[in-house]
């Protein structure tokens, strides 16, 4: 589970080399809960570049490869995850049980926070057609928590209705796609995942400042 404080997730798309990187973090560290990392840093810093940013900062790492391959593949991937200091994956539903239910648990035996992929913050109509299977899916594998789309907040109302308090849901979307600081919390989510917003402007950490209080004084 991610620890909340300020209950907002960086999306940390960059191409920027590690000290950068480091540099940036540092500089809203305590306004984050998680950084999420994930194409961009694997295709630009490399594992051994990952490594060293997990090891420079403390804070939650979230994985999002939208993992969703065969289970060996996927089981691969995830103790190779481990080794580079990740706490949490994303996953895609849509691999189905019987691709989920082995490395589910055996990231519960690693100690990493499986986060399932059920509905996404533009298109992803298959998955809205089967929301309810996806979100049963997960309970029944006993995910750490979703991925639930802050464009879509009625699509944040169903899962937090059908699944209570003890899983974890996690929003992207919010700011430059359209999702309001503040409507995802309001709908159910625990965490407002924001990249763009922040990363590409002039004053970051103000910008992360005023997420954290759309986040806590929820509304749409
Ligand atoms: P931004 O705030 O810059 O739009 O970034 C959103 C982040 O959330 C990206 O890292 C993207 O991969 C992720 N994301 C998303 O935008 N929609 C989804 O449905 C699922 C995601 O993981």
């Amino acid at each position: 589970m991610i620890t909340r404080h300020n209950g907002l997730i960086l999306a940390f798309d960059v191409d920027w080399d590690v000290e950068k990187s480091i540099a940036f973090l540092r500089g809203i560290a305590d306004l984050i809960d998680a950084v999420k990392i994930g194409w961009f840093q694997l295709l630009n810093i490399g594992p051994s570049g990952i490594k060293e940013l997990t090891s420079s900062i403390e804070k939650y790492f979230l994985a999002d490869i939208k993992l969703g391959d065969v289970a060996h593949i996927n089981e691969y991937v995830i103790k190779r995850l481990k080794d580079l200091g990740i706490n949490g994956v994303i996953m895609h539903a849509a691999a189905g049980k019987e691709n989920l239910s082995s490395v589910v648990k055996l990231s519960h035996d690693l100690g990493i926070d499986i986060f399932l992929l059920i509905s996404m913050s533009s298109g992803g109509e298959l998955y809205d057609l089967n929301l309810d299977y996806n979100v049963r899916l997960g309970t029944e594998l006993g995910v750490a928590g979703f991925i639930v789309p802050a464009t879509k907040p009625y699509i944040i109302r169903r899962v937090r209705s059908m699944i209570g308090n003890n899983y974890q849901l996690l929003s992207p979307g919010v700011g430059v796609q359209g999702g309001k600081p503040g409507c995802a919390t309001a709908s159910g989510a625990d965490f407002e995942i924001v990249g763009r917003s922040i990363i590409n402007s002039y004053r970051p950490r103000d910008e992360a400042i005023n997420f954290v209080k759309a986040i806590n004084n929820p509304s749409c």
